[in-house]
């Protein structure tokens, strides 16, 4: 059996950091990260045989659970028809057809391999509809890792203290406005500055790259608004919320109506799936109908949208949103008794399946409140709960993910565990 140590001081020679995507280095957090070799429902075990509760969920799609005997039937049975054919398919119709259904503020959707391509396709469209240059992101909202927005993100940026990347010219980002997340009066004054210079705004509607920020009454009512009286496309980014937080996401939750919406994550149930879609006067003007370019050889691949469309079908089961949020209610509100108990100032919130944990006394609205948490004090708590066999997110700026499996029995032994760690701390 090899160590995960061994495995990462392998890795480290030939893949740089030894991850193919930084926040699993565990860069944060410190120590070896653990090199996970199965996973089944809630649980994931490492190279050393080792068993965790996993609370990543592969950072949100394992929402049934990992390995999912219904999932991994139709990623085998669409396997053993061919793996790729650059060529469309039914099952990319369907999951269209699927999604338009759950989602109504989309009319029409293209599916591509990631969420970065959704959401660089999604900035690229909004522009080329529009004719103008100018977009608004928020400090601490994370998009994926297209150059215009890499400014003041979050997520693995925000992990290792550098929230706008190196090796973007500043002639990419200048066009891109970066307000403060739930700042009303921000957004307002920056759409009186440069009225209708404004392509879109792409904004997380509830945010999950900065540890977990829910928008406060009006945030996204304003950007609503603001985007309808000057003409730009609103883009919710809701590659972690979408069939997350709740059956039909947080557009469902709060009845605000984005013009665009992007996904991936839960859509591709593990495999990679993202898309973009909204109106379809919008749509329309992408290749090959309109002269905004987008492709992908892999996009809407046979066998990752296999897996998608039977995790969405799970997903439309009766109840399935109730007992997920219910299960993270129950972990949230338990792991804030526990810690205040041991004396430490600490709050918890959530939404559907999405957990925060924040080492402050009250649950932050903003990047500046989250960023006054004691990031010391969750890395000691991060390292406690994985040698108590618990695995939350590597980093105090990420959400943690619940799926369907973690029931009482699950629920009720990490709180054992965690009890003793906030004790230790
Ligand atoms: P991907 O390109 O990683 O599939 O999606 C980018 C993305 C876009 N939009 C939102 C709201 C996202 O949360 C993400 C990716 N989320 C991170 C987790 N914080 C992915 C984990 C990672 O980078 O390894």
């Amino acid at each position: 059996m090899t160590s995960n140590a061994d495995l990462f001081e392998r890795a480290c020679r030939h893949i740089p950091g030894g991850v193919n995507s930084p926040v699993r280095a565990f860069g944060s957090v410190g120590g070896t990260p653990r090199f996970i070799q199965r996973a089944e429902g809630p649980w994931v075990w490492d190279a050393e045989g080792t068993q965790y509760i996993d609370y990543v969920g592969s950072w949100g799609p394992a929402i049934l659970g990992h390995a999912h005997p219904d999932v991994i039937k139709a990623v085998q049975e669409s396997a053993t028809h061919g793996l790729s054919f650059g060529a469309p398919t039914a099952g990319e119709v369907e999951l269209a057809e699927l999604i338009c259904q759950l989602l109504p503020s989309i009319e029409k959707i293209r599916l591509v391999s990631s969420g970065t391509e959704a959401t660089m396709s999604a900035i690229r469209l909004a522009r080329g509809y529009t004719g103008r240059n100018k977009i608004i992101k928020f400090e601490g909202c994370y998009h994926g890792h297209a150059d215009s927005l890499l400014v003041k993100a979050g997520s693995g940026l925000l992990t290792f203290g550098n929230p706008t990347s190196a090796g973007v010219p500043a002639e990419f980002i200048q066009h891109t406005l970066v307000l403060n997340f739930n700042d009303i009066e921000g957004v307002k004054a920056a759409f009186a500055q440069h009225a209708d210079d404004i392509a879109c705004v792409i904004v997380e509607p509830v945010a999950g790259n900065m540890n977990l920020i829910k928008p406060v009454p009006g945030f996204l009512e304003t950007l609503r608004e603001q985007c309808t009286e000057h003409g730009s496309v609103l883009i919710f980014d809701e590659v972690m919320t979408g069939f997350r937080a709740g059956a039909k996401g947080v557009q469902g939750i709060t009845g605000i109506r984005p013009d665009m919406t992007t996904l991936a994550k839960v859509i591709g149930g593990g495999m990679p799936v993202g898309a973009f879609g909204g109106k379809a006067e919008i749509m329309d003007c992408i290749a090959p109908l309109g002269s905004v370019y987008q492709a992908g050889t892999l996009s809407g691949n046979p066998v990752a949208v296999a897996a998608g469309l039977v995790t969405l079908k799970l997903l439309q089961e009766p109840g399935v949103y109730d007992q997920l949020e219910k299960q993270t209610r129950v972990l949230a509100e338990g792991l804030a008794e526990r810690a205040r108990a041991a004396g430490h100032a600490f709050s918890s919130d959530y939404v559907g399946g999405m957990l925060g944990l924040y080492f402050t006394d009250s649950v932050p609205t903003s990047f500046a409140e989250v960023s006054k948490s004691d990031t010391q004090k969750f890395n000691r708590f991060f390292h406690g709960m994985l040698d108590a066999g618990v695995y939350l997110a590597p980093s105090a700026y990420e959400a943690s993910f619940v799926s369907l499996t973690h029931d009482d029995a699950i629920v009720a032994q990490t709180l054992k565990a965690a009890e003793q760690v906030f004790k230790q701390l």
